[in-house]
């Protein structure tokens, strides 16, 4: 059933829960900065309401060297390359041995189990833990309450292919209320012996919401519609910060926030906040932030705070196209205004400490327009970040090809920005286009970053010979 009542009504007396993180199925996976800090947030509030015995059983938990495990799970074969997809994080016969120790009177017998699913294309291993669960809790099966970012973006196809008809199994779509949305992150459950290390890092989200709605983000649906920006107090903030800092040797901060900089009196009240305490701290935002909020005092302060990197959403140097993404708010000119400031604060372009997202792989694309943004953010910026574009439910854009997709036959899975979803779409109006050309565009952003030969790196824009004498070429061979 899909749950759709007041926070504390979720909560029906249980005194212990196991909490899960699934392993996912993908061809890729980016390990950096993915702990599971929604269910991390759960575990607090759980706490906060009684729960005596809890265990997280996080399968995508990294090793000392930040990474996660993985094996081969099948090929897929999409037009004419085959992309490879594992499966990342523990094997479910490992997830098996630690379920079955709450079964056997080693450990505690769960009353529930809350398992957060996150993106929308890895439903399968959400589904895949529900059938272990059942497996080894046969009879007298704890109550399944499943959470997240997939729940939430379509609870429909949730309820269909995990409850199975099962009253037992709970969708919850959402944050479930504010005090479990705002609660902190509960690290200890780290100190669990079947963990390899002890977070590095913690992620922190001081807000949610933003005003804007562009075509290729889920953050409206996400947010149940509202645009309004919700924040946590400078003081909840930094004083979480801090408590990571004494109690658990956190030294690392990401911010996840749907819109990081957008209020920006309470973010520089938060930096100070955190500064005033005198931590030794480095922050991220892996996610990026909006080119047009930048500006001299605020990017100085982070600067000093400890921001040495900074992602920017570019996506595109075509602002016709940009406009067509319900980006209005996102020009090239307030994009060039942002790097000239954060170059001026001390970010180095070409080290890596200026980065810039180019979305590709969209329904329509004109793959001169992403060669341009490409090389436009390789020579401005220094250091491009390719993003294949992944349909999201919920999403402007998701929402004006959903008859294609069905059309299509396509189920959650394949909507994988890495699957090239759009590819046959593309097809009907670029016939020549191949899959391979989406791997070469790809390849093509990955080489204007590297290739440094004594730390300088080679720019097709710029004003060496060699450039030139490049273009030259290039110009001749067209002709
Ligand atoms: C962190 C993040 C990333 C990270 C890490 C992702 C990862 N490996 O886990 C990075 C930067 C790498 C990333 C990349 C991408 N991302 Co991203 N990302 C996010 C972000 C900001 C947070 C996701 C997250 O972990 N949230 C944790 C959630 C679950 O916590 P929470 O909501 O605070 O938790 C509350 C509730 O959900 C609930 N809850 C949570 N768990 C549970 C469990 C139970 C049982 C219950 C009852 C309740 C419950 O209670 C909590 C407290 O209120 C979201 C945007 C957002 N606003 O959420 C996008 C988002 C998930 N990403 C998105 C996309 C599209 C991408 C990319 C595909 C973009 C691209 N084209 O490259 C890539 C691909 C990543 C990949 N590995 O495949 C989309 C959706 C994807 C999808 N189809 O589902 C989102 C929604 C943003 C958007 N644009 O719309 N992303």
């Amino acid at each position: 059933m899909i749950w759709r009542g007041e926070g504390k009504s979720l909560l029906i007396g249980a005194r212990s829960a196991l909490l899960i993180n699934p392993p996912i199925y993908d061809t890729q996976y980016w390990a950096r900065w993915s702990q599971p800090h929604g269910l991390l947030k759960v575990a607090t509030w759980l706490r906060n309401n009684g729960y005596k015995n809890l265990r997280l059983l996080d399968c995508l938990a990294t090793n000392e060297k930040r990474k996660v495990n993985y094996r081969r799970r099948q090929i897929v074969d999409r037009g004419n390359v085959r992309r490879q997809v594992n499966e990342y994080g523990w094997p479910l016969a490992k997830l098996k041995l630690e379920l079955i120790k709450h079964t056997n009177g080693d450990l505690f017998r769960p009353d529930e189990i809350w398992i957060t699913s996150i993106m929308t294309y890895w439903w399968e291993s959400t589904r895949d833990v529900i059938d272990l669960i059942h497996e080894v809790f046969p009879e007298n099966t704890p109550r399944i309450l499943v959470g997240g970012i997939y729940p939430t973006l379509h609870p429909e196809h949730a309820e269909e292919n995990l409850t199975r008809g099962n009253d037992r199994i709970v969708i919850v779509p959402g944050e479930i209320c504010v005090e479990a949305a705002n609660s902190w992150t509960d690290l200890s459950l780290y100190r669990d012996p079947v963990y390899e290390t002890y977070p590095k890092y913690a992620i922190i989200t001081g807000s949610r919401g933003c005003p804007f709605n562009c075509g290729y983000c889920a953050q409206l649906k996400l947010n149940n519609g509202n645009r309004q920006v919700r924040h946590r107090s400078a003081v909840d903030v930094a004083d979480e910060i801090e408590a990571k800092y004494r109690n658990h040797g956190i030294r690392e901060i990401a911010f996840y926030e749907d819109n990081l900089l957008f209020n920006r009196e309470e973010f520089l009240e938060r930096l100070e906040e955190i500064q005033r305490r005198g931590l030794k701290l480095e922050f991220y935002a892996p996610e990026g932030i909006e080119p047009r909020l930048i500006e001299k005092e605020l990017l100085t302060k982070m600067r000093q705070a400890g921001f040495q990197k900074i992602h920017l959403a570019l996506e595109t140097i075509d602002n016709e196209i940009a406009r067509n993404w319900n980006r209005r708010q996102a020009t090239i000119e307030k994009f060039d205004k942002a790097v000239e400031i954060a170059r001026e604060c001390g970010f180095k372009s070409g080290a890596e400490e200026l980065n810039a997202f180019v979305i590709f792989g969209l329904p329509g694309e004109n793959l001169q327009a992403v060669v341009n943004t490409a090389i436009y953010a390789s020579h401005h910026v220094g250091s491009v970040v390719p993003m294949l574009f992944t349909p999201v439910p919920g999403s402007l854009i998701y929402e004006q090809h959903e008859n294609y997709i069905r059309e299509q036959g396509f189920d959650l899975q394949q909507l994988n920005g890495k699957l090239l979803p759009f590819l046959e779409y593309n097809q009907m109006l670029y016939p020549d286009l191949e899959a391979s050309d989406y791997l070469e565009l790809e390849a093509f952003m990955m080489r204007l970053n590297s290739s440094k030969v004594y730390s300088k790196r080679f720019d097709i824009l710029g004003e060496s010979q060699v450039a030139e004498a490049f273009r030259g070429v290039l110009a001749r061979s067209i002709l």
